[in-house]
């Protein structure tokens, strides 16, 4: 069956300014090109194209979230805030969140686009779906935009499932190497959705994303952070997939799997210290894939995070999109050599410890 792709032009119109990377201009610093810009997202769409891999993607269409969508995730305040702000020409959300006119309305389409990604997974329509949205949406809480994001694109998603579609139980895999406190935020009592978040340890937000945050009340067990030391490669995240999260899934048994996809693991990211390759981020979706066909129909929904490698980011979105679909496109990964032969691609000893911390809190998930 099929594999679902969403996209609007829309998304990459989202203004993020022209700050300095991440950080605001001043008289000391010099204006620039913000991380988060439309080229990593433009430059994947166009390989997708070129490479001849959208003749075989199923094209879903994007409508903008609803107010009683974004508010089943965030506050009306918050809402309120982020319109009134784009209509008025934008700002900073909070922290590091720049956004100009029209961000409001492009930000509704983001989640809308995650829900319908959704909706056709749930509805058989396609078999998985990969919604290349901007902007991200993994960092926002209830009621802040935080670290590039404005709304929650996957955890308003996951709550539309369970509130109209009638689905029990999700389980999400974030693989972007910052922490997804924001969806970990909106299930933290929750043992209705299962949320694991593989990042780089304490990276971003600040002090966030440790072994120790792991739900409350009902939802304690249900929220697992698998912190990895700087330097991990394919061999330390293909251990942490088989050794925490596929175990995980396993006892969960979630009826979706829901994975917020940044690229920024990959190993020429300016915003992250790992070096995970395209084929590591193929075997991630593949080993996904295996699980999903055991235990839901193979029903798996990508949403878009981070990645800031413009050169990069494509070819690793390119071979989650072919193993998603099983189309091999046949185009090489122009830096797969170089990073395959780069030391400590391979499990680390220090990598495996890190990675045991995580197993031991496996048995909390039933
Ligand atoms: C937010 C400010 C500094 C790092 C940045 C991270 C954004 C991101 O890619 N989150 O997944
Ligand atoms: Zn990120």
């Amino acid at each position: 069956m099929a594999t679902g792709f969403v996209f609007h032009e829309l998304y990459l119109w989202h203004n993020t300014q022209n700050w300095a990377l991440v950080f605001p201009p001043g008289l000391t610093v010099q204006p620039g090109e913000h991380a988060e810009n439309p080229e990593t997202k433009r430059r994947f769409k166009n390989l997708v194209e070129v490479s001849g891999l959208s003749d075989h993607l199923v094209a879903i269409r994007p409508r903008p979230a609803t107010e009683t969508e974004i508010l089943r995730f965030h506050t009306a305040a918050h809402l309120e805030k982020i319109r009134r702000m784009s209509a008025a020409g934008g700002g900073d959300a909070s922290e590091l969140t720049p956004f100009g006119t029209g961000s409001y309305e492009i930000a509704l389409l983001a989640a809308g686009g995650t829900i319908e990604a959704m909706d056709a997974v749930l509805a058989g329509r396609v078999r998985n779906a990969y919604a290349l949205v901007r902007p991200p949406g993994h960092h926002a809480t209830q009621d802040v935009g935080m670290g590039f994001c404005l709304f929650g694109n996957v955890a308003i998603a996951i709550l539309h499932a369970q509130a109209v579609r009638g689905v029990g139980r999700v389980a999400t895999v974030d693989w972007d190497v910052h922490h997804g406190n924001g969806t970990q935020a909106a299930f933290y009592d929750d043992p209705g959705v299962l949320t694991i978040s593989l990042h780089q340890d304490n990276l971003f937000p600040a002090r966030s994303g440790g072994l120790d945050e792991r739900g409350a009340g009902a939802g304690f067990g249900y929220n697992l952070n698998i912190p990895l030391p700087p330097g991990c490669g394919d061999g330390a995240y293909l251990e942490a997939m088989r050794r925490v999260v596929l175990p995980a899934l396993e006892r969960y048994r979630p009826e979706v799997i829901v994975v917020p996809s940044g690229f920024d693991a990959g190993g020429v990211d300016p915003l992250g210290r790992m070096m995970v390759s395209a084929e590591g981020f193929r075997q991630m979706t593949r080993l996904l894939m295996e699980a999903a066909d055991r235990l839901c129909g193979g029903r798996i929904v990508m949403s878009h995070e981070g990645g800031y490698s413009a050169m990069y980011a494509p070819y690793c979105g390119l071979a989650v999109l072919e193993e998603l679909s099983g189309h091999r496109t046949g185009v090489a990964d122009p830096w797969g050599p170089h990073i395959a032969e780069w030391g400590q691609q391979a499990l680390q000893p220090h990598q495996a410890a890190a990675i045991e911390a995580a197993a031991a809190l496996l048995a909390d998930i039933r």
